[in-house]
């Protein structure tokens, strides 16, 4: 009796592990795509990192850009997905910049545009990324701030999945950013310092892929964890029967 009730304890754990990991799933899929590594249509770029990741509980693809040394401010964002056109009017929502000065703001530019324009004082002419663009056109063009300094590092912006349907992490592929106020080498913009005023055009495509989980690998790890935990009852069972029998 002893034996038959240890036998259903050592297999609840088991079943919990595996049962939790497979609830996890949904979660776990989630990942984010950077971009740190940038080529400059002239000497320089500034140090932009973006990260692009899809928010499940709140149905948004959020952005985050900055500028990291600040060595530069964003003034546009463009982003490629491939042969893609969009699914639905893409909304802006959770905008945010850092600091939270006045003057700052996100704008959708263009979608499905082949125009290399973000606005006043904004633009990537000239820049040719050697990145296969089947449909010639940029998906995305967001503009950041205003044409001069606005003091602004960091953005954060979200729009709606239902723009992207069919999108998922490893279709981000190129970007570009137009910034300004860049700094010559070794000095930053935390100061507003006036030397700061030179002009880029760089373009990135994502750091070693999205940082997701395979899917498939979780699903065998649960899988091997239940039938890990059906042996282990089943040779207790049997253990105990033979007990009994001795
Ligand atoms: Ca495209
Ligand atoms: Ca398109």
């Amino acid at each position: 009796m002893n034996a038959n009730g240890g036998g259903t304890q050592s297999g609840a754990p088991g079943l919990a592990i595996a049962l939790a990991l497979l609830l996890c799933l949904p979660v776990a899929a989630h990942g984010l795509v950077t971009y740190n590594d940038w080529t400059s249509n002239d000497s320089q770029s500034g140090s932009y990192i973006v990260t692009i990741g899809h928010n499940l509980a709140t149905s948004t693809w959020d952005f985050f850009f900055t500028v990291d040394p600040w060595d530069a401010e964003g003034l546009g964002l463009f982003i490629d997905l491939g042969n893609f056109d969009l699914t639905d009017t893409p909304l802006l929502s959770n905008v945010s910049w850092d600091p939270s000065v006045t003057g700052g703001g996100v704008e959708i530019w263009g979608t499905d545009t082949t125009s290399n324009k973000c606005g006043k004082g904004c633009n990537v002419n000239g820049l040719s990324p050697p990145v296969a663009d089947p449909d010639g056109e940029w998906e995305l063009v967001f503009r950041l701030g205003e044409q001069g300094f606005d003091g602004i590092q960091s953005y954060n912006f979200s729009i709606n999945d239902g723009a992207l349907s069919g999108i998922s992490e490893s279709d981000w592929g190129l970007i570009a950013v137009r910034a300004q106020q860049l700094c010559p080498p070794g000095t930053t913009l935390s100061d507003g310092d006036s030397n700061c005023g030179g002009s880029d055009k760089s373009y990135a495509t994502p750091e070693d892929g999205p940082e997701v989980p395979v899917p498939g690998t979780l699903v065998l790890m649960g899988l091997g964890l239940l039938l890990l935990a059906r042996g282990q009852r089943k040779a207790f069972v049997r253990n105990a029967a033979r007990s009994a029998l001795r």
